[in-house]
């Protein structure tokens, strides 16, 4: 099963992506292209997306520069609207390098005059050849759905990001890496007690709010389950009219503010997972991956889904 051993790779291809970024030139380039940018625009589609919405509140908070994560379908559908014109940097993120809008997108901020990265885990594609500078991740996934080049991608341009602001050290990652198999676990653990809901909501904030989209994702890809996922505190305002029984509700966090939103779903029947931080600030977010991909393998299986070929999914969106 690919998706499977995909998901437990992340056990060694984390800590192998971490040493690699340390030695990268490409990942030291791109730092320094961060570091000489007013504004980083982070660009991708579904999955790359995701993490274009986590990167660019990590750098944001990080850097404390101005961050944008677009769309590439708004770039070239709706170009003046979703950039300013003309100058910064473009990290365009894509597993295949291939996907239409992604490419497009490239062509379009390049004839903008932005700087462009495209990171990929394809030297050999369209996005790595065309970029200003191609950033190849040392990761290779063969399923459908993107799972563990996720939380690679997003670690190494977390430590690009604090190589650009010049606050990077190896302590905390360390820490982390050390308890990579503890943390993947627990997050199995919880995906198994978890699973039985009817309905599935992922709230996070700040970077999380990419990690619980993603999540979001993985159980529409993986297991056909309709879901929802926003920026956590918003949910007060409207969508909790639905809670009930039988609602599952994960909020990336744990903190005083969360606690509360939690109490307060509880008490309209929902049961709620508090997931919990393994860094101060959102260095973690990597890591807080492991929960829906798994969640997505776990409701698949009880549901009989085959999530090595989704429905009407492809690899490659090519439009
Ligand atoms: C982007 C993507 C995937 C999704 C699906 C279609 O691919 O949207 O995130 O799971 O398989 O393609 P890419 O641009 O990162 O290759």
């Amino acid at each position: 099963m690919p998706v499977e051993r995909e998901i437990r790779e992340s056990l060694e291809d984390l800590p192998k992506a971490y040493e690699w970024a340390l030695g990268s030139g490409a990942v030291k380039t791109l730092a320094e292209m961060m570091k000489g940018s007013r504004k980083v625009y982070f660009v991708g589609c579904g999955s790359s997306h995701h993490l274009s919405l986590t990167a660019s509140r990590y750098f944001t908070g990080i850097s404390g520069k101005d961050s944008k994560a677009v769309p590439a379908g708004e770039v070239i559908f709706a170009t003046e609207f979703s950039l300013s014109r003309g100058e910064g940097l473009a990290v365009l993120m894509s597993r295949s390098g291939e996907t239409t809008e992604t490419v497009l997108a490239l062509k379009r901020m390049k004839e903008m005059g932005f700087k462009t990265i495209g990171v990929t885990v394809e030297r050999e594609s369209t996005l790595a050849k065309e970029a200003d500078l191609p950033l190849i991740l040392p990761v290779r996934e063969e399923s459908i759905v993107m799972t563990k080049s996720f939380g690679v991608t997003l670690l190494v341009l977390q430590i690009a990001s604090e190589m650009s602001a010049g606050v990077f050290e190896r302590g905390d990652y360390e820490e982390i890496l050390s308890k990579l198999g503890d943390v993947f676990k627990e997050s199995w653990k919880e995906a198994k007690n978890f699973a039985d809901g009817d309905y599935y909501v992922f709230l996070g904030i700040g970077p999380y709010e990419g990690i619980a989209r993603e999540a979001a994702l993985k159980l529409e890809e993986m297991s056909l389950t309709k879901v929802e996922a926003m920026s956590t505190f918003e949910y007060r305002h409207g969508p909790k009219a639905l809670v009930e029984e039988g609602f599952r509700i994960v909020i990336y966090g744990d903190g005083e503010e969360e606690k509360k939103l939690a109490d307060e779903l509880e008490g309209y029947g929902a049961k709620v997972l508090l997931r919990r931080r393994y860094s101060s600030g959102y260095r973690d977010s990597f890591v807080q991956t492991f929960l829906g991909q798994m969640l997505g393998l776990e409701i698949a299986r009880r549901k009989g889904v085959d999530v090595e070929s989704p429905r009407h999914l492809t690899k490659i969106v090519k439009i």
